[in-house]
This record gives C-alpha cells, structure tokens and sequence, in this order.
C-alpha cells in the first residue's frame, strides 16, 4: 500500500500591520489608495512636537475631539510608544515625552478621523528631531532634503512657550522662528498653496510665569511681519497657542489642539492652476492639463 502523501493543512497567513510610525513612501503608498491630509509639525528640540501627536492620540481614545471621531490608525504602536513615558506603568513620576532622535529621520503618525456627517479624513502628521529643524535655519539647502515640507498642506511651526516666557530667551526665540520660516521661503520649499501655523506650546507654562500679557504681543508681533513678508508666498499664516499637556492638570489636555487639528483636516485645496489656453494642446500631457477639475467649475 502507498504511503499516504503528507496533506499540509492550507492555513492562510495574514500579515497583520506592525503599526509603526510609517515612511514617507508608505505614505505616498497609502495616499494612493485614499488620498489623506499631510500636515508637518515642525520646531526646535523640545518645543513640544512628539507631546502634541500624542496628546491628540491620548484625546481620540477618551472620545470625540474636535466635532470628529476616531476610526482607526495604521500606526498604533508608534502611537503607544510615544505615550509610554506618560502612562503609571512606565514609573515616571511625571508624564514626559522621550526625545526624538536625529537617527529616527521623519516618521508619520496616522489618524483616521470622522466628522457628524461621518465623512472619514486619513491624517498624517510628521514627527522628526528638533536638531535637524535647528541645523536648517542657518543652511536653508537641507530643507530642500526634507520631504514633508514640500508636501504637507499645513505646516506646523511649534515655538517652545516655556522659553518665551523666559525673558533672557524670548528675542531668540523669536528670532529663530522667523528665520526658519525665511529659510522654508527662501529656499522655496513652501509654496503658496501651504497653509502656515505658528503654534505658541506649553500655554500652562506661559500663564504660570506670569508672563503671559506681555508674551502675547510679541507673538502677534511676529506673525503681522511674518504676513507683510511672506503673506504673498503662502495660503494663510495663523497664530495659536495650545497645552498638549500641562502636568499640573490646569489645562484640560491637548487644550487649544482642536483648533490645529480642523486645520488640518479642512484647510482649502491647492489653487486649480488653469493653462493658458494660447496655444493648440500639442501633446496628450497638454490635453490632460487643459482638463479643469469638476471643484473647480462653476
Ligand atoms: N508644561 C508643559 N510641558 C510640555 C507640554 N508639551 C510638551 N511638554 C514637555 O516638553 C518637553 C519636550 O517635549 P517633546 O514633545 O519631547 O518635544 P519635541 O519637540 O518632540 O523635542 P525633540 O524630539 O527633541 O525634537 C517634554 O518634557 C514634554 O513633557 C505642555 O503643554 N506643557
Ligand atoms: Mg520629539
């Protein structure tokens, strides 16, 4: 009698996603398959960028936040991660942030959001260390190597409130805020359809100065040159101020962040640039190009 074949069971084998903070082609891959909002959060070491992420993280897992509810995340435990350090079981005596190391290069977190009429929003928001942010200032050049500037619709400017309500510190912070967005325009790595937010962090930090009323005009100060400057180059320029997380508890968490947020998933499309129409399509690039968008039509 035959040997009776070995039957290997058929088990299909699923590979489930590791839920990492995702690269800059898998989210162009991503972006393929459902277009999403690209939002770069950018700023000095320590200014706050790793704590907004995952205080909206933190948000989104109590319920709605900002008029939208969460539907999923393809970067979980990139997300749990980055909360680590503020969870009882890491020991931590205060909630804290892990820095962002210049090796981890530009990683995206991911948020899949819905609003009331259940319209569903992929968000995904870069985190990156603050020194590479830093080192651009002064050589303009590396912005152009810094993929999520270019692409982002928003971009997100963090400064550090807890320096601006040093005295000793806040000329230069201002200073060096201004000079980062002249290096993004400078080296036209901005475009004028980006939206541009200058985001005061740590408002608990600024209030409990006492510093608060005399930080503030600075601050709009800022922003008014940063218009008459750059205004033309740029969609908009928005100030805000937020607390992704005040440890004493002061500030409900990721106060201000909604406001940030509903930029971010609403802020307008891109201008439909129109090709003069001065010349007969030669090509078929020419042909597609003449094509207005059915948004655009009135
Ligand atoms: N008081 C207060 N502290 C904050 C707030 N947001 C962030 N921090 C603290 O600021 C420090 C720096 O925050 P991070 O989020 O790591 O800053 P970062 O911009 O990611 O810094 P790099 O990764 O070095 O570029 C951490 O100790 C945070 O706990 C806030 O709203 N209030
Ligand atoms: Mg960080």
């Amino acid at each position: 009698m035959a040997a009776e074949a070995e039957v290997t069971p058929a088990v299909k084998k699923t590979k489930f996603p590791q839920g990492d903070p995702l690269s800059q082609l898998e989210v162009d891959a991503q972006q393929l398959q459902r277009a999403g909002r690209l939002a770069a959060v950018i700023g000095d070491t320590s200014s706050g960028k790793s704590t907004l992420l995952c205080a909206l993280y933190d948000r989104f897992l109590r319920g709605e936040f900002g008029e939208r509810t969460f539907v999923g995340s393809s970067t979980l435990c990139g997300f749990e991660k980055l909360a680590h350090l503020s969870r009882a079981a890491s020991g931590a005596q205060t909630p804290d942030t892990e820095r962002t190391f210049v090796s981890e290069g530009l990683q995206y977190y991911h948020l899949a959001l819905a609003n009331e009429s259940r319209h569903r929003v992929d968000l995904f928001v870069s985190d990156r260390a603050g020194e590479t942010y830093r080192s651009g200032m002064d050589r303009p050049d590396e912005f152009r190597q810094l993929p999520e500037l270019s692409v982002a619709r928003v971009v997100t400017v963090l400064v550090d409130g807890a320096r601006l309500a040093r005295k000793e510190e806040l000329h230069e912070v201002l200073g060096a805020t201004r000079r980062m967005v002249r290096a993004m325009v400078d080296s036209e790595v901005l475009k004028s359809s980006q939206h541009l937010q200058i985001v005061q962090t740590k408002q608990d930090d600024v209030e409990r100065s006492g510093r608060s009323a005399s930080v503030k005009p600075h601050l709009d100060d800022l922003v008014q040159r940063l218009k008459s400057d750059f205004g033309s180059s740029l969609a908009t320029i928005d100030l805000f101020a937020i607390a992704a997380r005040d440890p004493s508890g002061d500030f409900v968490p990721a106060y201000g962040c909604d406001d940030l947020l509903t930029t971010w998933c609403d802020a307008a499309e891109p201008p439909v640039w129109r090709v003069r129409q001065d010349r007969a399509p030669a090509t078929q690039f020419d042909r597609l190009a003449l094509v207005v968008p059915r948004r655009a039509r009135k």
